[in-house]
């Protein structure tokens, strides 16, 4: 049985480390404890999942295709232009039974490598990044996915994959027949309820009310640079990183928004944390302390990637007092909305 989580990889051990701290101490949460939180955070996940899947039945699923793509345009492909697309099977144990780990199935999904020839590799584009309905994420090499039948699987034993199981869409490696790429992609790499597919990196674009600001844009405002652990840890050292970008006021007021709203940041991923509550900013700490939205990182300012959550990430600076605030760091940032 899969048991799902958000949390391990993301800001549980650091709500964990936030909670043991908060008289000032320096200790660190023991295993046991850290257990019992990720045990919890794991029951709340299944629960949110349980309740959307309800809202959301499986035949209303799409999928996004996104980046730099031949066109460079964003595409949705519906549940029956899936299906059509779902020719391939591949026989394989599947890396998540733990229960039977040696049971071979037989799903039938998506070459992800015919996803690559229908919207066009342009020359140095490398990754593909998958984004999952919880925020979680993978990052596949565009040369693996062409040389192995890497698949996003619609269909396990001729039935519909449960969401329990990762279904609807589950990214899925052939590991019975090509072992060695387990060394490369391990379990965590078979990610569930897939919703995005998105080829290198985006470029940057915020929506802001009515506005759409890109790179140009955010760069005609005031540049600030925070020294920071990013608050979610994919990819990221777990050291302090410089991130570049501009504050959210000075986003908001340039796109004509008053300064007394708070705003819902939103970014691909449906769920990002423990609730599905949005991450909603108010104008208080918008003005009071560092809240950007950045869009480059590290001494010689890099674009953030797809495989770091970019090419917009929402970054708290130690100035915000949030006790939380690592738990509402938002990838793939795409929407600012002021609220009424
Ligand atoms: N969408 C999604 N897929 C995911 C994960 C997740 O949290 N969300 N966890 C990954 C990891 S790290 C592992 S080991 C396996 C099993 O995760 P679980 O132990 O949280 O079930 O699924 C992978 N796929
Ligand atoms: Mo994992």
């Amino acid at each position: 049985m899969i048991v799902l989580n958000i949390w391990k990889n993301l800001a549980l051990v650091s709500l964990g480390i936030a909670i043991v701290c908060l008289g000032g101490c320096t200790k660190k949460p023991t295993d046991a404890q850290l257990e019992v939180w990720r045990k919890e955070a794991s029951d709340r996940n299944a629960e949110i999942l349980a309740d959307k899947a309800k809202k959301n039945p499986q035949r209303q699923w799409n999928l996004v295709i996104q980046g730099e793509t031949a066109n460079g345009k964003s595409e949705t492909l519906s549940w029956p232009e899936l299906l059509k697309l779902a020719t391939s099977n591949v026989n394989t144990i599947d890396a998540n039974n733990i229960v039977n780990p040696n049971q071979v199935f037989k799903f039938q999904g998506i070459p992800v490598s015919t996803l690559l020839k229908n919207f066009g590799i342009p020359p140095g584009v490398t990754e593909i990044t998958f984004v999952c309905y919880d925020a979680y994420q993978v990052t596949v090499k565009i040369e693996d996915l062409l040389t192995y039948p890497i698949i996003l699987a619609l269909a396990k034993d001729n039935k519909p994959i449960q969401r329990d199981q990762g279904g609807p869409i589950y990214l899925i490696f052939p590991y019975t027949k090509y072992p060695q790429i387990r060394q490369k992609y391990n379990e965590g790499f078979w990610a569930f309820y897939v919703t995005h597919v998105i080829f290198g990196t985006e470029k940057p674009l915020v929506r802001v009310g009515d506005s759409e600001l890109n790179l140009a844009d955010l760069d005609k405002l005031p540049q600030v640079t925070l020294n920071q652990n990013v608050g979610y840890s994919v990819w990221w050292p777990g050291s302090k990183v410089k991130l570049h970008g501009v504050r959210v006021g000075n986003v908001l007021s340039f796109a004509g928004i008053k300064s007394q709203n708070s705003v819902v940041v939103t970014g691909k991923p449906e769920i990002y944390r423990r609730n599905s509550d949005p991450i909603e900013l108010t104008s208080t700490e918008i003005r009071n302390c560092n809240i950007i939205l950045a869009t480059r990182w590290g001494e010689d300012k890099q674009p953030i990637l797809a495989k770091m959550g970019g090419p917009v990430t929402l970054a708290f600076g130690d100035d915000c007092q949030s006790k939380t605030k690592n738990q509402r760091w938002v990838t793939f940032v795409e929407e600012l909305t002021p609220q009424p």
